[in-house]
C-alpha cells in the first residue's frame, strides 16, 4: 500500500490546499487532520489543513485565473479535459485503491468510481463543441436574436466521503470546459483521494499552465466551509450531502443570491410487482442495498413487494444476503467491505431499535463483525427489515446498509408509498407489465429524479443528468444538459437595419 500512496504522491504529511500544478501546494497552517481506514481503524497518513488566510489566497489566485480561462475558447479548454482523462485512465488502478483504503468501498467499486470520472472527462471533451445557444426569431424587421453561454467564475465544490473523487470531476470537468474554475472543498473522511486527484492531474496542469483553474481547499467545515458558502466570489456553490446540511447551504447561498445545486439524501425504493422476472429484481436489490456497503445516495433503502411474491422473494433476498463476502474491501473475493465509522454502525443499530419499536421485523443482519486482520475496522452485517411504510423511521434516510421491506397489493398502493417519504432521487420498478410501467414513468407515477425499469435505483450512467426531488434539493449534475448551471445565460438582440422599431408595436415619437 505504501508503494501506492508513493505513486499518488501521498506523503505522511500532506499539504491541504493548492491552486493546482506541482508547485502550486500551499504551507497550509491549519489544524492537523488524520485520515483513518475504515478497514482496519489505522490513520493512513496526516494532512495540515486550510486556514481562513490559505483559503484568502487560494480565492485570489482562482479569480486571477478565471480572467484568462473565460476567453480560452471552449473547445481548447475540452482539449485539456481530454488530457485529464487520459491521465486518469493510467492512474485508475491505484486511485482506486486509494478509495478503497480511504472510504472502504469494495476494489470493483473504487475503480468504478475512477471510471466515472473518465467517464464524464469523455463527456466534458464533446461537450466543449456543442455549448448551445438558441437563435430566436425577432418579431421586429431586420433584427436577430439570439443566446449565448457565458463561463460564470469560480464555483465550489463540497463533495461526501462515499464518491471521493468522481463527484468532484462531475463538477469540475463539465465547469472546466465551460470556463469556470473550481474550488473544492472535500469531505474531512477523505481529504487523501481529494490530494491524489491533484496530484495525478498535475503534470497536465503545468503543461498548460493553468495555476488556479482546479483548486483544492481541505479545511473544517465550520471555518472554510462556512466562509465558502457566503463568499460572494462564487457564484455557484455545487454541493452533495446531507438534507440538513444542504438546508443551510441553500439559505446561505440564496441570502447572497448566488446558485446552488444541492444532491442530499435518497430514500430510493424498487416496486417489486407480482409479475417481475424475480432473479433480476434479487440481484439488482442485492447490489443496490448492498453495494458500497448501503452508503450511496442512490442505494436501494425500500422494497415495495407484492404479497403474491413477497414470501418467494424474500427467502431469496435472504439467501443471496447470506452469500455475501464481508472482508477486507482490498481482496478481491469481498462483495462488502466496512462501513465508514462507528458512527455509522450505530445510527444502522439505532434505526433497527426504532423499526422494530414500531412494529418491524428483523429479518436478517444487523450485527457487528469482526474481519480477522482488520480488527479495528467497522464491519456489519446487512441487515432486512419487514416494516410498515408509515413507520417514522422508513421516512428517514439511515446511511446504512439497511433495507426495508414494505408489502402492497395493487400498483396504485405501490406507487403511493413509493412516493410518500420525503425525499426523492432514485426510483425502479421491476414488471413485465407494459400498464405498471407506464404509470410508474407517467405524471402520477415515480416522483424522483431518477426512474428505472428492471434496472435498481444505483449506478446510474454519468451521461443522464443525475439528481432528485423534494428533500433531494432539486439539483441535477453530471450529463444531460447539467452544463447550464454553470454558465450564464445571454440574450441578444442586433438591429441591423436603420430604423429603431420596438418590440410588443410601441410608439414612442417625441413629434
Ligand atoms: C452518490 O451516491 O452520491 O448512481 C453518487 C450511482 C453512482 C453515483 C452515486 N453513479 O449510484
Amino acid at each position: 500500500m505504501n508503494a501506492i500512496l508513493a505513486k499518488l504522491g501521498i506523503g505522511e504529511v500532506n499539504s491541504g490546499a493548492t491552486t493546482g500544478g506541482r508547485n502550486g501546494w500551499l504551507e497550509t497552517s491549519g489544524s492537523e487532520l488524520v485520515s483513518i481506514s475504515p478497514i482496519d481503524g489505522k490513520p493512513i497518513a496526516k494532512v495540515i489543513q486550510a486556514s481562513a488566510d490559505d483559503y484568502q489566497i487560494v480565492i485570489e489566485k482562482a479569480r486571477a485565473a478565471f480572467e484568462k480561462w473565460r476567453m480560452v475558447p471552449a473547445p481548447v479548454r475540452g482539449q485539456v479535459v481530454r488530457e485529464i482523462g487520459d491521465i486518469l485512465r493510467e492512474y485508475k488502478d491505484p486511485l482506486g485503491q486509494l478509495v478503497t483504503l480511504e472510504m472502504g468501498k469494495i476494489m470493483a467499486e473504487g475503480r468504478g468510481e475512477v471510471q466515472e470520472m473518465i467517464d464524464i472527462a469523455d463527456f466534458a471533451v464533446g461537450q466543449s463543441r456543442m455549448l448551445y445557444g438558441l437563435a430566436m426569431h425577432s418579431e421586429r424587421p431586420r433584427h436577430r436574436m439570439y443566446e449565448q453561454w457565458h463561463p460564470l467564475g469560480i464555483v465550489g465544490v463540497i463533495t461526501a466521503y462515499n464518491f471521493p473523487v468522481s463527484v468532484w470531476s462531475w463538477n469540475a470537468l463539465i465547469a472546466a470546459v465551460c470556463g469556470d474554475i473550481t474550488v473544492w472543498k472535500p469531505s474531512s473522511i477523505t481529504p487523501l483521494t481529494a490530494i491524489a486527484v491533484q496530484h495525478i492531474i498535475a503534470p497536465v496542469i503545468d503543461r498548460h499552465g493553468l495555476d488556479g483553474v482546479f483548486n483544492l481547499v481541505i479545511g473544517k467545515g465550520g471555518e472554510v466551509g462556512e466562509t465558502m458558502i457566503q463568499d460572494r466570489r462564487i457564484p455557484l456553490i455545487s454541493m452533495t450531502g446531507s438534507t440538513a446540511m444542504g438546508i443551510h447551504i441553500a439559505e446561505a447561498v440564496g441570502r447572497r443570491l448566488g446558485r446552488s445545486i444541492l444532491e442530499l439524501g435518497g430514500n430510493n425504493a424498487i416496486i417489486v410487482a407480482e409479475d417481475a422476472d424475480l432473479d433480476m429484481a434479487v440481484r439488482a436489490t442485492l447490489f443496490g442495498a448492498v453495494g458500497t456497503a448501503g452508503q450511496r445516495c442512490t442505494t436501494t433503502r425500500r422494497i415495495i413487494v407484492h404479497r403474491a411474491v413477497k414470501p418467494t422473494f424474500v427467502e431469496r433476498l435472504v439467501a443471496a444476503y447470506g452469500q455475501v463476502r464481508i472482508g477486507n474491501p482490498l481482496e478481491e473475493g469481498s462483495l462488502m467491505g466496512p462501513v465508514v465509522d462507528g458512527a455509522t454502525i450505530e445510527s444502522l443499530e439505532k434505526a433497527i431499535a426504532a423499526a422494530k419499536a414500531s412494529g418491524g421485523r428483523l429479518l436478517y443482519g444487523g450485527r457487528r463483525i469482526t474481519v480477522s486482520g482488520c480488527e479495528g475496522g467497522y464491519y456489519v452485517e446487512p441487515a432486512i427489515m419487514e416494516v410498515q411504510n408509515e413507520y417514522p423511521i422508513v421516512k428517514e434516510e439511515t446511511f446504512a446498509p439497511l433495507l426495508y421491506i414494505i408489502e402492497c397489493s395493487h400498483i396504485d398502493e405501490a406507487i403511493a408509498k413509493h412516493n410518500d417519504v420525503p425525499q426523492g432521487l432514485s426510483s425502479a420498478i421491476f414488471t413485465k407489465n407494459m400498464h405498471y410501467q407506464e404509470q410508474f414513468l407517467s405524471p402520477i407515477g415515480s416522483d424522483c429524479g431518477i426512474a428505472n425499469v428492471n434496472i435498481g435505483t444505483s449506478g446510474a450512467e454519468i451521461g443522464g443528468a443525475f439528481g432528485g426531488e423534494k428533500e433531494t434539493g432539486g439539483g441535477r449534475e453530471s450529463g444531460s444538459d447539467a452544463w447550464k448551471q454553470y454558465m450564464r445565460r445571454q440574450t441578444t438582440t442586433i438591429n441591423w437595419g436603420h430604423e429603431l422599431p420596438l418590440a410588443q408595436g410601441i410608439r414612442f415619437d417625441a413629434d
